[in-house]
């Protein structure tokens, strides 16, 4: 199942580029642009990775990026993931990034734009693998702040695909952000959000009806709510699910509590994706694997969930056709 599940043509349609970040590389960005850091090894980063929440994942999320300083910088983060996840048989990858973030320590929006996007050009060229770019808004800072960083990207939205939502999601609700989505949409821009990771399912409703986005990262506090639930199915709304991630944050016990199954069940468009693979335990192989530990699914559960992702992902119509 191992060799199968990795030659399985895969899209990862919910990563974090900053949550990529191994600790290796951690160390030598640090060094390289003079950061410090508050641990001696890369054993005591791993160490570190113990988390209770989504906030306990954040604070270090947030401190880790802290190396990322220059256009090269993003260049090789992103390029070490794309290459890791060729490997892993990825053919096509969405990454998020979260330009506030950046902005907030001086590092100005051309350079996580123009590192990322020369990543993916690589990557495109030398393994035929596509990518898009969604731009995030962080959920626990102002709705200004994130409409100023939605109009300084002008220059840009030619090379972005979405723009997301994401970071400390209770207290929170996606209403907060309705104007800054509205201007999104008027600029014809597709819109994602994460709902109903930490949040309820009353915040899936909300990006739905207040955001008009056209998938839910996450999502799994729908099943809180049977009528949200059939709404979901009905209109087949993309849910870009991370076990692994879940587990670690505890949004669920373990792997065998977690919900896929039952989204399933309920003929939602599941997708398997890896959110944060440098703090969580691997990438999208990593992700299916353990779902194939904890359900025992069969190959055809799995060409499903792949598929489903290909038929959503930001891609032309003709790679999406190469790739069914
Ligand atoms: C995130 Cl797991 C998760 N949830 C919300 N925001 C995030 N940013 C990076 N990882
Ligand atoms: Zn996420």
């Amino acid at each position: 199942m191992k060799t199968w599940l990795r030659d399985l043509p895969k899209v990862e349609l919910h990563l974090h580029i900053e949550g990529s970040l191994e600790p290796e590389l951690m160390f030598s960005l640090a060094a390289r642009n003079g950061v410090s850091l508050p641990y001696a090894t890369v054993d005591e980063v791993r160490e570190a990775y113990d988390f209770s929440d989504l906030q306990s994942f954040l604070d270090l999320y947030y401190q880790g990026m802290r190396v990322l300083c220059t256009e090269q910088d993003f260049y090789d983060l992103a390029m070490a993931y794309l290459e890791q996840a060729h490997a892993e048989g990825v053919v096509h990858v969405e990454l998020s990034f979260d330009p506030q973030a950046h902005l907030n320590r001086g590092v100005e929006l051309a350079v996580p734009f123009e590192g990322l996007n020369r990543a993916r050009r690589q990557a495109e060229r030398e393994w035929g693998m596509t990518s898009a770019l969604i731009m995030s808004f962080l959920r626990d800072r102002d709705a200004a702040e994130a409409m100023a960083v939605l109009e300084k990207a002008a220059p840009y939205y030619e090379t972005i695909d979405a723009v997301g939502l994401d970071s400390a999601e209770v207290g929170n609700p996606p209403t907060k952000f309705s104007a800054v989505f509205e201007r999104a949409k008027a600029l014809g821009i597709p819109r994602v959000a994460h709902a109903g990771e930490e949040g309820p399912a009353a915040y899936i409703r909300e990006a739905l009806d207040e955001l008009d986005v056209c998938r839910i990262d996450h999502g799994v506090a729908c099943l809180q709510d049977a009528a949200l639930v059939e709404r979901l199915r009905q209109m087949q709304m993309p849910l870009t699910v991370c076990p692994l991630s879940n587990v670690r944050l505890k949004v669920v016990a373990e792997m065998t509590d977690h919900p896929l199954p039952q989204m399933l069940e309920q003929g939602l468009k599941v997708t398997l994706n890896s959110d944060d693979p440098a703090y969580f335990g691997g990438g999208v192989l990593e992700n299916y694997l353990a779902c194939a530990q904890a359900f025992a699914w069969d190959r055809e559960t799995f060409k499903q969930l792949a598929g489903n992702a290909i038929d959503v992902a930001f891609m032309p119509d003709a790679r999406r056709a190469a790739l069914l």
